[in-house]
């Protein structure tokens, strides 16, 4: 299948062994205002990509939401959906997901076959996710949503032959994810592992706070970072958080 723009950049990020920065809004619990101001805030700090999705949406309002942003920001918004309801062609792009840590029929294959018509008719960029959650130390929306077990933290072996098998498969892009608001991140030997043995784009998000983390997270081979929760606490972070992945993506290429 012929890919995309943003897919193709991401495939640079991975060669060049640089990392760039997302932004996970959630629509449900930012105003479609807010989201002109989370624009502005983003474009100020260099942001690279909007995620923009929910385990669980309840407001109906991501199309106004996406517009919203758009109206103030040319970055690329890409959705990161919970459920086939969440396609939405004022997006740039879609993350297909398929979670490819748990073995529930339905998100490895079912929903994709249902929401085919409406995601060909979309004319979104569609990027083929190998999507593996992790444990992170706490139940998250997405572990109980899904039905599927995590990967076990301290279990790299296991999350590296669930990406080969993703990789083999054709999937164009990884993402680890501990889940939003996950008390222990993936851990960095977790992302390295990972990172080192395969060659398609790799994003890590769920429980990242700090410029440290991300910082650490770059070094390791993560070429997204995703952070949602710790911004809608503190949208300033933004600046400090694109720094840190500019500085740990220059290492990892140095
Ligand atoms: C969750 O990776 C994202 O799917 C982001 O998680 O909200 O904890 O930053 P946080």
């Amino acid at each position: 299948m012929a890919t995309g723009k943003i897919h193709q950049d991401l495939c640079n990020l991975k060669k060049k062994g640089d990392s760039a920065f997302a932004v996970l809004a959630d629509p449900d619990k930012i105003s479609t205002s807010d989201m002109r101001y989370l624009a502005e805030l983003c474009n100020d700090a260099g942001v690279n990509f909007l995620f923009i999705g929910g385990s669980l949406l309840m407001a109906h309002q991501l199309d106004a939401s996406i517009q919203s942003f758009k109206a103030e920001s040319d970055i690329p918004v890409i959705l990161f959906p919970g459920s086939p309801a969440q396609v939405t062609p004022y997006a740039d792009a879609l993350l297909y997901l398929s979670v490819v840590s748990g073995r529930n029929a339905e998100l490895l294959i079912g929903q994709h076959v249902v929401s085919a018509p409406v995601v060909k008719a979309s004319g979104l960029e569609v990027i083929s996710t190998g999507y593996m959650i992790i444990d992170g130390g706490v139940q998250t929306t997405v572990s109980y949503m899904s039905n599927a077990m995590p990967i076990p933290a301290n279990k790299p072996e296991i999350a590296l032959c669930t990406a080969w098998a993703a990789e083999m498969q054709g999937k164009h892009v990884l993402y680890m994810d501990a889940g939003s608001g996950a008390l222990n991140p993936v851990s960095a030997e977790m992302i390295k592992k990972v990172s080192m043995h395969t060659d398609i784009p790799l994003i890590v998000g769920g429980g990242i706070h700090t410029p440290e983390k991300v910082y650490a997270n770059c070094q390791a081979g993560a070429n997204i970072i995703v952070v949602g929760n710790a911004i809608e606490r503190d949208p300033l972070l933004i600046r400090d958080l694109c720094q840190a992945t500019r500085q740990g993506g220059q290492k990892q290429t140095a």
